[in-house]
């Protein structure tokens, strides 16, 4: 079973996916976790490129050909093999993330990211995805700290320039809105593959939902 998180920044996925993987492999099924950017070695040297504070000349094609030729190694050197293993996948973010913040947030052609996704990923398309939800302002503020004010509310808000900010998080508030949609748009359009979890809430209670789900979807599928 391919499962895969999705969410805004800070919404708790990278958390959540080791929590999960954590409690399968005690429950012994065999699993193995990975993350998007990244996952392989050449993906991970794309994951630096394309989150490196630096490079704010990165233009939008530029930056879907890099994530997606990172996608297209992880898929075919670690994804699918360990399926074909019977391995439970989970990645943190996968293709959807492409839909969401280059066709949503920064306006590329969706048709084009379609196309260049299933070439990538030869058509492999998760099983679940677990959609963590939370107000952007909240998953910014989780991600940056308390201290760092991002000035919530107030549309178009440059992000402060913070140590832990990658190139990504300093995008405005606007456009980190229109992912959050992108997102609503597309767990709509899939209803069965997509999972909504409430991710504003105590950790302990997100992990049992996302537990939840998957126990009941491996049920299903055995
Ligand atoms: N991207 C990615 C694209 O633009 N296109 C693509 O195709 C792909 C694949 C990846 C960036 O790349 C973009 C999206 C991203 O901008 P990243 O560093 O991997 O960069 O960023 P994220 O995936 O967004 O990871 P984050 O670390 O920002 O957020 P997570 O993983 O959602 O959150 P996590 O688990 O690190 O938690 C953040 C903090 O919140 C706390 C955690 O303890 C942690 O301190 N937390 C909670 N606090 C309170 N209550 C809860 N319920 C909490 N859950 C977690």
């Amino acid at each position: 079973m391919f499962v895969t998180f999705e969410g805004p920044e800070g919404s708790g996925k990278t958390t959540h996916a080791r929590l999960l993987s954590e409690y399968l492999r005690e429950e012994e099924y065999p699993v193995v976790l990975t993350r998007e950017p990244g996952g392989t070695r050449i993906s991970d040297k794309l994951r630096q490129i394309l989150l490196d504070p630096d490079n704010t000349d990165i233009l939008p094609r530029t930056e879907i050909l890099l994530f997606s030729a990172s996608r297209a190694q992880l898929s075919e050197a670690f994804i699918r093999p360990h399926l074909e293993q019977g391995h439970i996948v989970i990645c943190d973010r996968y293709a959807d993330s492409t839909m969401a913040y280059q066709g949503h947030g920064l306006g590329l052609d969706f048709d084009t990211l379609r196309t260049i996704t299933a070439f990538a990923t030869r058509g492999l398309t998760p099983d679940l995805t677990l959609y963590l939800d939370v107000p952007v302002e909240t998953g910014l503020k989780r991600r940056l700290g308390p201290s760092n004010d991002i000035g919530a509310g107030s549309s178009g808000t440059q992000l402060p320039l913070f140590d832990k900010v990658d190139r990504l998080d300093m995008k405005d508030l606007e456009y980190h809105r229109r992912v959050q949609q992108g997102y609503e748009q597309l767990r709509q359009a899939e209803p069965e593959r997509w999972h909504r979890v409430d991710a504003n809430r105590p950790l302990e209670q997100v992990q049992d939902d996302v537990r939840r789900k998957v126990l009941s979807v491996l049920e299903d599928r055995s």
